[in-house]
């Protein structure tokens, strides 16, 4: 993007994950030719506040994170100054003449950001009464979502607005924080989305950065842009994942799961992230870990710590990644404990198709689902029981195959009753859709939330086409600005399909009541009489008579109508994974062989966009299962800070799918949609880190980190 005279932003970074600073000497990068300014947190004193969400939950500590830091830097990386001149280059050139005196400390002690416990069932009775008892601890990497397009923010003050854009999934909680922390009325902010490329949840947070390059707009009067570097990218944005879980699991004789206890820890970097905090990533995985399964009872304990590293943020299917992995492997190593085949164990455990909706052992409602049939199909699709043949036969001549399920059910399309029970009270919840009568007879979409790449411009307007009645190249989506488009919280959690199923029927009605009022006036008939179809008003039984929507709008401009949508949910997806993997012997690599994906979000409404949202989730499923590792030193600098060092799958990592799709309708949404735009990354790593425990089964290794590395792989 272009904005006319603006000038660009570099922001000095800490090189040290614990200091004071002492002193900050601008003095020498300010007298550079092409200069604007060199903005410390002495500048923004009394201007921005730091980014501190809530939640409102017992065991819960805030924290401060400054726009720029203020006396202390907490992580390596952390933005210090930041530089604004006439182009990019001399903003960077400028930032190294900037110099910032450290007294380097020790690492700061860890504190408890989160806390939470959990027991519901006799989990005592449970273990008292078992055949078997698992005891294992798993261990997650910490990672990036790594959007190719890195963040972006563009500022300025026109009049007495302030104008942003944002590559944002959610322009109007970044409006309200800008106001919040600047001390504007929200009205006097505007937040307007371009084309984003690609957020996969770290672009749904606000950062400090966004607070400062609005704040440097403000005080230096100039538009200013800031386009994230790759290396800011890995090393100041939010992380991922990074959490290590002990699970205990009893089981009786056959197999069935009889209590669960975990015991979970993230390590949560420096600081609680907006709007989310450092609840995402524990509570998510323990309130999904029983999974799909009947388990009776369960207990646990999860604590969010703080270390000196960025915080830890969403990535698409955050938290419930890691809840897969641990149960899902916790089910193999039952099963290999009683000799069960893996696809045994998880058809005794599974939720049947009746028992719905479904209380689960986390207190959480299932609303629906169908796995024995989802698993059976997976089954089927995969050619299971060939595939144990050619595994049998494979080993034989020396070559290690495995085999992996699994089977995850998924929170999406939340409304503002889940966000308020988890406390999470930075995030309304709700989401709405205009539609308008553009003069020329379009139809013109205001949604409240935007599109990072899965595809709303297509789906939304598939939608409008088929409420409204008209052709779906005469439906135009918007771009989001706050300005005119009406509130929501934006695109996360898998909830935008729900939230389009649930507003757009409603603003479509509303929308042809009026169009269909006007035409009456013009056709001299009554509106019972008419019909709008193909983009035309006619009147029942008489062919030919008729009016275009664009001569409605000609009658009657400005025709619009606004359905704000509160989903009622979480309505829970999920799918059944098969994994096909084979290890080569003497390097550890490991090479996907076949995948199998069958998926239920209910009625679909796009299916190319589905598949294509497996596709790509299941690609970062991969990069988790086998390749991406955020790996720090002891002194808290990170050693793969370029993506030369953290490796994400490229295409040849990348296994050709065949996928299945099963529609269990919810009965909580309107047409029964799910969500589903996470779910692929939910189930990959688990399928693969089963299917490799299964290939390297006689050497006596267990699978208990992601990523798997090839080195743990061959024999000693
Ligand atoms: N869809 C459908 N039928 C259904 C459900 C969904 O056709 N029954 C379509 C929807 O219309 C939408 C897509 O599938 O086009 C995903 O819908 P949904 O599951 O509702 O997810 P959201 O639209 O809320 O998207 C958010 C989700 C999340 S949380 C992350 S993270 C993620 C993801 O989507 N980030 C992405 N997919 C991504 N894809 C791309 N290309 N880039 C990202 O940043
Ligand atoms: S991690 Mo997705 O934006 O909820």
């Amino acid at each position: 993007m272009r904005v006319p005279s603006a000038c660009a932003v570099a922001f000095v970074r800490s090189p040290h994950a614990h200091a004071r600073i002492e002193s900050i000497d601008a003095g020498a990068a300010r007298r550079l030719p092409g200069v604007v300014a060199v903005v410390t947190a002495d500048d923004l004193r009394g201007r921005v506040t730091p980014l501190a969400p809530r939640l409102e939950a017992p065991g819960f500590r805030p924290t401060a994170w400054p726009a720029l830091a203020d006396g202390e830097v907490r992580f390596a990386g952390q933005a210090v100054a930041a530089v604004v001149a006439e182009t990019a280059y001399l903003a960077a050139d400028a930032r190294e003449h900037v110099v910032v005196s450290y007294a380097p400390l020790p690492p700061a002690p860890a504190e408890v950001l989160f806390t939470h416990e959990f027991s519901a069932g006799d989990v005592d009775g449970g273990f008292a009464r078992a055949a078997v008892v698992v005891r294992e601890t798993f261990r997650h990497a910490r990672c990036s979502a790594s959007p190719l397009e890195p963040r972006g923010v563009i500022a300025r003050v026109t009049g007495d607005a302030l104008e942003v854009w944002a590559s944002t999934q959610t322009p109007h909680l970044l409006r309200d924080a800008l106001a919040a922390h600047l001390g504007l009325p929200p009205a006097r902010v505007r937040v307007i989305v371009p084309d984003v490329g690609g957020g996969f949840g770290q672009k749904l947070h606000v950062f400090p950065e966004d607070l400062a390059v609005a704040a440097v707009a403000r005080l230096t009067g100039r538009a200013v842009k800031w386009v994230e570097e790759r290396r800011e990218n890995m090393a100041a944005a939010s992380h991922a994942r990074e959490q290590a879980v002990e699970i205990e699991a009893a089981a009786s004789a056959d197999g069935l799961v009889l209590a669960l206890r975990a015991r979970l820890t993230s390590d949560a970097g420096a600081y609680h992230i907006h709007p989310l905090t450092q609840a995402v990533e524990p509570l998510g995985t323990a309130t999904i870990l029983p999974g799909p399964y009947r388990v009776p009872a369960y207990a646990f304990t999860l604590t969010a710590v703080s270390s000196p590293k960025p915080p830890l943020g969403a990535y698409r299917g955050v938290g419930m990644v890691m809840a897969a992995f641990v149960m899902e492997r916790t089910l193999d190593l039952i099963a290999a404990r009683l000799g069960l085949d893996p696809a045994e164990i998880r058809r005794h455990n599974l939720i049947p198709r009746g028992a719905y909706p479904y209380r689960s052992a986390a207190g959480l409602t299932y609303d629906s689902g169908d796995y024995p049939a989802a698993l059976a199909c997976a089954l089927e699709l995969a050619g299971y029981d060939e595939l144990r043949r050619e595994q049998a036969r494979a080993r034989a001549a020396g070559r290690r195959l495995g085999v992996g399920l699994s089977c995850y059910t998924e929170y999406t399309g939340m409304g503002s009753d889940t966000y308020r029970r988890r406390g999470m009270v930075e995030i309304a919840g709700h989401e709405s859709a205009t539609l308008a009568l553009e003069p020329d007879g379009r139809i013109g979409v205001l949604a409240s939330s935007p599109s990072q790449g899965q595809g709303h411009a297509t789906a939304l307007a598939q939608l409008v086409a088929d409420h409204l009645g008209v052709p779906i190249d005469r439906v135009v989506i918007a771009p989001v600005d706050t300005a005119s488009a009406p509130p929501g919280s934006g695109t996360f959690a898998s909830r935008g399909a729900v939230c389009f199923a649930g507003s757009v029927p409603v603003a479509a009605e509303m929308l042809r009541r009026k169009i269909l009022s006007t035409a009456a006036g013009l056709l001299e008939a009554s509106a019972d009489d008419l019909v709008l179809e193909a983009g035309m008003v006619g009147v029942r039984g008489v062919p030919g008579r008729g009016v275009s929507l664009a001569q409605v709008a000609e009658s009657a401009p400005g025709l619009e109508a606004t359905a704000p949508t509160d989903p009622p949910g979480p309505t829970f997806s999920g799918a059944v994974h098969v994994a096909v993997v084979e290890v080569d012997p003497e390097t550890g690599r490991v090479a996907i062989r076949k995948y199998v994906v069958v998926e239920d979000c209910g009625p679909v409404i796009n299916p190319l966009i589905v598949d294509g949202q497996i596709h790509g989730a299941v690609a970062q499923g991969v990069g988790e299962a086998l390749y991406e590792a955020l790996v720090y030193d002891g002194d808290g600098q990170l050693l793969t800070a370029t993506l030369m060092d953290y490796a994400l799958p490229v295409a040849s990592c990348v296994p050709s799918f065949v996928i299945g799709h099963l529609e269990t309708p919810s009965p909580l949404t309107p047409g029964g949609v799910k969500g589903m735009g996470e779910g692929g990354t939910i189930g990959a790593p688990a399928a693969i880190a089963n299917a490799v425990a299964d290939a390297v089964r006689d050497l006596g290794v267990t699978v208990t980190r992601l990523p798997i590395r090839p080195q743990d792989l061959v024999g000693r």
